[in-house]
């Protein structure tokens, strides 16, 4: 193992702004981006490390990860994902169409609330039919005091461009969201330079593919001070970091009634006196919201093997 290093060792600092398996992508200060290995076995910087690195040859290696703000993650049964860490708030992408998952949705806003990272919904494709069933879906988001910006970024892309800009500036946001919702499309629309941003380094690994496969980061401004986080869409989304007890109080609508319930370590599934189960049978929490936590609470519990 290599021994701790300060600032004052003559490291060089870096931005981490891609990742594929084992080789990063780092910005230094200047702008320039470089090809970067970890020292050792471990690979564990994610996209939004600041790391201390030193040259070898044309690429570099990574000395030093700096400790981190915060981390955005899902924890499947088997393996851990990191999206992206150091973030101000993150832009959960949903469309009218291909139909969204609503368990999917409510799992990246909970990991968001675990994580400590502000949370917005973006409501993609209005211009399409389908937008007012969509819309009815995402009103108990609204409800519950998450805010749910609706836009046609390929329709109205100006229209889409004034809304969010003011949203954006002088921070650092991660799209998070399903595939199909138009993650990319959104990065394209607010960095116009976006391929040459990602140069050849991923052009190579990415040819011929529509689809997004690593997490990358974009500058929408030329002095660098607006960065934008693309990600490729998830099917799956473990939350196996939450502890079941801790569950309520990540979902905005039940933890406002969580307080009424007769035993403090209701499971809010069958005890006498739940506050929350007043509360969908009040129609203040919805039928599929509690059919998400029953859900998500099962996997929480679930002995593994
Ligand atoms: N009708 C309509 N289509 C849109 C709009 N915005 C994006 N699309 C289309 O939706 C499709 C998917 O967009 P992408 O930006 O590639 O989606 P993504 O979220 O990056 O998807 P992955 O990379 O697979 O995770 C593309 O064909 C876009 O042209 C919109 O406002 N209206
Ligand atoms: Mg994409
Ligand atoms: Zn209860």
């Amino acid at each position: 193992m290599s021994k701790a290093r300060g600032p004052d060792d003559g490291l060089d600092l870096g931005l981490v702004v891609a990742g594929y398996g084992r080789h990063y992508v780092i910005e230094t200060p200047e702008g320039r981006r470089l090809i970067c290995h970890p020292r050792g076995k471990k690979s564990d910087s994610v996209v939004g490390d600041r790391v201390q690195w030193q040259p070898a040859g044309d690429e570099g290696v990574i000395e030093r990860v700096e400790a981190r703000r915060n981390l955005l993650f899902r924890q499947d049964e088997w393996r851990t994902k990191a999206f992206a860490a150091n973030l101000d708030q993150i832009l959960v992408m949903v469309a009218s169409e291909p139909v969204f998952s609503e368990s999917q949705l409510a799992r990246a806003l909970i990991a968001a609330e675990s994580a400590g990272i502000a949370a917005t919904v973006l409501l993609n494709k209005a211009d399409l039919p389908q937008i007012a069933a969509a819309r009815a879906r995402l009103a108990p988001y609204l409800d519950m005091g998450y805010e749910v910006v609706n836009a046609a970024l390929k329709a109205r892309p100006d229209e889409a461009r004034a809304l969010l800009g003011p949203r954006l500036q002088g921070r650092t946001t991660l799209v998070l969201g399903p595939s199909g919702a138009g993650k990319s499309t959104l990065i394209n629309l607010l960095a116009p330079d976006a391929k040459a941003q990602v140069g050849d380094i991923s052009h190579a690994l990415n040819s011929g593919r529509h689809t997004t496969t690593t997490t990358q980061w974009y500058w929408l401004d030329a002095v660098r001070t607006t960065g934008l986080i693309d990600s490729p869409g998830f099917q799956e989304f473990g939350l196996r970091q939450v502890g079941a007890q801790q569950l309520p109080a990540l979902m905005p609508d039940f933890r406002q009634h969580a307080a009424q319930c007769r035993f403090y370590n209701c499971s809010h599934l069958h005890e006498p006196g739940c506050g929350i189960r007043a509360a969908l049978e009040r129609g203040e929490i919805t039928e599929s919201r509690y059919r998400i936590y029953a859900e998500i609470l099962a996997e929480l519990t679930h002995t593994r093997w």
